[in-house]
């Protein structure tokens, strides 16, 4: 069986780590989301590509979600010795290797989806992992500021301000000029089921549905299109993905982000069983919708949540 993932960074991992022990066999192609992703100090760093693939090969901190394992910041303090920010990303030592390699690697002239298969060779995460575009894609957040309206990196809204301040526009700068990378349209059009795992609706699944031509392909797959909702109980399981959904008008209940996909792209939908209460709801509006267990609290349950959505999948062929 041929899967496509659409994945952000740590809801999207996870999910995969379940899926992968749920259909062992099955052949996976990740698409990763690259508007996370930010230079500093002269390096590219993927953060969601990062998350997936340390998560898959088994180099993740867990308790995070990021960044590495038995991680130091010797790197970062030396800059910060000198002045030299942001203090506020925590880049680790070993992290630091990767962003090195990577970036060598595009300055000798290879695209980030080479850059990402070459990391790849040391992690094996056991799927395909691509980026959405070889081509900078940045998302900025419109905020206002004591008075003052500016637009700043996704990063700094999300690291550095903790999603405090009230976002007016989210952007993914260079999304309508960006292509897909190769492979991404292919994996697409061969797939046989297409899952969004519970990663941001926005930032993470929205930013690569914003690269032209992925939603259109997506719909003309003919296949299953299955989602499983990052929203319980009316709030994220982590983080504030409910920031940046208010930013696109969009309330944080799992029914509405089943309406914000659509029933153009989404043929199923999962939501957690707190949640029962709107799947007739989510079925009026031409989506299939069950609820069932939702909390990725290990692999097992998580594994659990795939063979779901690979069932309802089934359902709606
Ligand atoms: P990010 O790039 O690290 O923010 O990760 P993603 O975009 O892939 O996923 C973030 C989303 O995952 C958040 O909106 C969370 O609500 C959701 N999430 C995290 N853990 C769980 C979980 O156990 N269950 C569900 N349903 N959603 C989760
Ligand atoms: N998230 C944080 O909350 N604080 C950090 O200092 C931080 C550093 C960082 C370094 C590398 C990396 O791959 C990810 C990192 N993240 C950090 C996570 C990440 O940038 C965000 O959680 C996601 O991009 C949000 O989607
Ligand atoms: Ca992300």
């Amino acid at each position: 069986m041929r899967i496509v993932v659409l994945a952000g960074g740590i809801g999207g991992a996870r999910f995969l780590r379940g899926l992968k022990r749920a259909v062992p066999d099955a052949d996976i192609t990740v698409i990763g989301n690259t508007g996370d992703d930010i230079h500093l100090f002269g390096l590219k760093v993927c953060p969601d590509l990062d998350t997936v693939m340390y998560t898959l090969g088994g180099g993740i901190n867990e308790e995070q979600g990021w960044g590495r394992a038995d991680e130091t910041f010797r790197l970062k303090e030396e800059l910060a010795a000198y002045g030299v920010g942001p203090e506020w990303f925590g880049l680790g030592d070993r992290d630091f290797a990767t962003h090195i390699v990577r970036t060598q690697m595009i300055g000798a002239g290879y695209p980030l989806s080479a850059v990402t298969e070459a990391l790849c060779e040391r992690w094996k995460p056991g799927v395909r992992l691509i980026p959405m575009s070889d081509d900078r894609v940045e998302t900025h957040v419109a905020v206002e500021i004591d008075g003052e309206r500016k637009a700043i990196h996704f990063q700094e809204y999300w690291v550095r301000l903790r999603a405090s301040v009230s976002a007016e526009a989210i952007v993914p700068v260079g999304a309508d000029q960006a292509k897909p990378a190769p492979g991404v349209l292919e994996a697409i059009a061969e797939a046989d089921v297409i899952l969004f795992p519970p990663s941001n609706p926005v930032v993470s699944i929205g930013t690569i549905l914003a690269v032209p031509g992925v939603r259109e392909a997506i719909a003309d797959a003919g296949v299953p299109v299955v989602g499983l909702s990052p929203i319980v109980g009316d709030a994220p399981v982590r983080g504030m993905a409910d920031k940046v959904l208010a930013a696109v008008g969009v309330e944080s209940t799992a029914a509405a982000v089943a309406e914000h996909y659509g029933s153009g792209l989404l043929d199923g939908w999962l939501v957690d069983t707190v949640d029962a209460g709107v799947v007739e709801q989510v079925e009026s509006a031409g989506v299939r919708c069950r609820a069932v267990p939702l909390m990725m609290t290990d692999t097992d349950a998580t594994a659990r949540m795939a063979r779901e959505a690979l069932a309802l999948a089934e359902e709606v062929r």
